[in-house]
């Protein structure tokens, strides 16, 4: 659809606040927003715009998920089961189960097969307003299977109307074949594979999981100089089961999230602040694992670190497609407040990216909303199980 006027709208734009507007209207163009205020103040040069009248709805920008492994091969519900028969987490990686499991499940799946089972996924996420969706590699852990991947990744945009950034997740886990020698698998498959992926296209940023059953801060930082000298942003999984200092790390690389971050400390919180990184912050990993350990959210507040909010939609530590629900989780686990729940969706997630086009109803981004059958946007959050999306329009498109 092309140029076009909404009417009869409630807008939080997510400019200051919710930046709500009671009476609002918004005027699309060649897909992107080109007016937004209330109502009765809607220039001339509109009013021969096609006009549509949304009867007192609410709109919002639409939804962002700011940190998913959505492409994996297999899926790990007998693991599931076995946790529930009293197993940790941690036993399982060691024993070769956890992300081990996927990495044998995705390299034995074509890159037809990773697509196609990852869009019923993709659609769960769709139809909760979701436009952006990050997607990480990670589950390859050798040159050929990362690419493909990432390949996967990058088909999602030509089947479905979203968009996709890719993150490259080498340093995700040591493989079987690596074992006890991270440092070989560093050098001699993670650097390589980021460079030809590189070479390809297939990366918008570069990620690490950094814990003591995965990579060290030196192993990280020796891919994250890599990615300076490909001009590639960074980000890290840190402080999710300990705290070994990867936020730090990440901060001092100019990281555009630190993600997790349940052990992160004071110290932590004042390195993001510094660097301007945003706190991502993963409830479903935190819930399905059972953890005890809260993100530091009060410090967070003090220092004003950003939160982003993310599904972290994988097949073990988070089997979640609702990004709704996580928002929900972050208020009712962590005690984010549902302003904090729908800024992390939006204009902190779009910033998680490094996205400037996005995540605010402003003029100039992408005509990228979601019109919803509730009356406040603090329902968003409150509600469980339940979806009120009535439309969601990508690029100015419904
Ligand atoms: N932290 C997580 O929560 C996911 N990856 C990571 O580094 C878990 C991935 C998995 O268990 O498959
Ligand atoms: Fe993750």
């Amino acid at each position: 659809m092309s140029d076009q006027v909404l009417s009869n709208l409630r807008i939080a734009t997510m400019v200051e606040g919710y930046g709500l507007i009671d009476d609002g209207a918004v005027a699309l163009s060649n897909g992107h927003i080109s007016w937004v205020g209330p109502s009765n103040e809607l220039p001339a040069e509109f009013k021969n715009f096609a006009k549509t009248s949304l009867e007192g709805r609410l709109m919002t920008p639409a939804l962002i998920d700011c940190h998913t492994h959505i492409i994996f091969g297999g899926n790990r519900a007998n693991e599931f089961e076995m946790r529930l028969n009293g197993a940790t987490y941690e036993e399982l990686a060691r024993a070769g189960g956890g992300i081990i499991s996927t990495v044998k499940a995705t390299r034995e799946a074509s890159q037809e097969f990773l697509l196609e089972s990852a869009l019923p996924r993709i659609d769960a996420m769709i139809a909760e307003g979701v436009t952006v969706i990050e997607v990480k590699s990670g589950y390859g852990l050798d040159l050929e299977t990362e690419l493909r991947m990432l390949r996967a990744a990058r088909a999602i945009a030509q089947h479905r109307p979203v968009r996709i950034t890719t993150t490259f997740l080498g340093a995700h886990a040591v493989p079987p074949e690596y074992k006890n020698r991270a440092d070989d698998y560093i050098d001699q498959i993670c650097i390589p594979a980021l460079r030809a992926a590189d070479a390809e296209g297939l990366v918008d940023a570069v990620d690490g999981f950094c814990e003591n059953i995965a990579f060290s801060p030196a192993q990280i930082a020796r891919v994250f100089d890599v990615a300076k000298q490909l001009k590639l942003p960074v980000k890290l999984h840190a402080e999710q089961l300990s705290n070994i200092g990867g936020a730090k790390l990440a901060a001092s690389y100019g990281a555009l999230s630190a993600d997790h971050i349940e052990y992160l400390d004071e110290e932590g919180v004042i390195a993001l602040a510094k660097s301007g990184t945003i706190a991502a912050i993963l409830p479903g990993a935190f819930y399905t694992l059972r953890e005890s350990q809260v993100p530091p959210i009060d410090a967070l507040r003090r220092h004003n670190v950003p939160m982003a909010l993310a599904t972290d939609c994988n097949p073990g530590s988070s089997p979640m497609t609702s990004l709704l629900l996580a928002m929900n989780m972050g208020c009712t686990l962590f005690r984010m407040t549902p302003l904090e729940a729908l800024k992390g969706v939006t204009i902190n997630a779009a910033q998680a990216l490094g996205l400037k086009n996005c995540g605010t109803l402003s003029v100039g981004n992408r005509a990228d909303l979601a019109i919803w059958n509730i009356q406040h946007p603090a329902e968003l959050a409150y509600r469980i199980g339940f979806n009120p999306l009535h439309t969601r329009i990508f690029g100015g498109q419904s």
